[in-house]
C-alpha cells in the first residue's frame, strides 16, 4: 500500500503536479529538540515555520563518519553525524549562508559553500559515544581537518561551532 502510494506520488511530480518539496514532510520531532533550523526554508514542523530535530532524526538522515585530529583533543578523533549539505538536502533548502549559533550564545555566520566543499559535519557522536553537553556536545559542527591543510585556518576553526542547537538560512 505504501508502495503504490509513493508510486502514485512519484507519478504526480513526474507529472508536475506535486512539487518535489511535498514528497517528504518533516515529521514532528518525539524527543527533546536539540537543533532548530529557521529563516529560508520551506520543509518545517513547527506552527512558526521552524525545523525541529532530535536526536533520533539526525540519525535517521544520511551518516557520515571520518577520523582526525583537532586542535581541541588528544588524539586521533572519531566523530559521526551528518553532513550540512545532507542536512539542507533533506530541507530542500539552498540558503547562500548559515548562522550558526551554541546554546553558549557563541554564534557565526558563514557562506553555506564552505560548509558544503570541505565535508563540514553535525556531529553527534565522537569516538562511538554521544558528546557530553559540557564538552562540546550534544552537538558539534566539525571538519576533517587532517584531510586538508586549509581546515586548519581560522576560517573553519570559528564554524566548528560546538553546542550547536541553532541554525538560520539566508
Ligand atoms: N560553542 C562555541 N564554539 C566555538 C567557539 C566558542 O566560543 N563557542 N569558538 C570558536 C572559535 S572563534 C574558534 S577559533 C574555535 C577555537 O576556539 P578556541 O581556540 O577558543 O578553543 O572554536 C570555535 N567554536
Ligand atoms: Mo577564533
Amino acid at each position: 500500500m505504501a508502495l503504490r502510494a509513493a508510486a502514485t506520488l512519484a507519478f504526480l511530480m513526474f507529472a508536475g503536479l506535486v512539487p518535489a518539496a511535498a514528497v517528504e514532510p518533516l515529521p514532528a520531532p518525539t524527543g527533546p529538540v536539540i537543533l532548530v533550523l529557521d529563516g529560508k526554508l520551506d520543509t518545517h514542523n513547527t506552527s512558526d515555520g521552524k525545523a525541529a530535530f532530535d536526536l533520533a532524526m539526525l540519525q535517521a538522515l544520511p551518516k557520515t563518519s571520518f577520523a582526525t585530529t583537532t586542535i581541541w583533543t588528544d588524539g586521533m578523533q572519531s566523530f559521526e553525524g551528518v553532513k550540512i549539505a545532507d542536512l539542507l538536502a533533506r530541507l530542500d533548502a539552498k540558503p547562500a549562508e548559515i548562522n550558526a549559533l551554541a546554546s553558549n550564545d557563541y554564534e557565526i555566520r558563514f557562506p553555506t559553500g564552505d560548509a558544503v566543499a570541505h565535508g563540514a559535519i553535525i556531529a553527534y557522536a565522537q569516538n562511538g559515544a554521544a558528546i557530553p553537553r559540557n564538552d562540546k556536545g550534544p552537538l558539534w559542527i566539525v571538519y576533517p581537518y587532517d584531510q586538508e591543510a586549509e581546515l586548519s585556518n581560522e576560517r573553519f576553526l570559528s564554524q566548528s561551532v560546538w553546542s550547536l542547537d541553532h541554525m538560520t538560512l539566508y
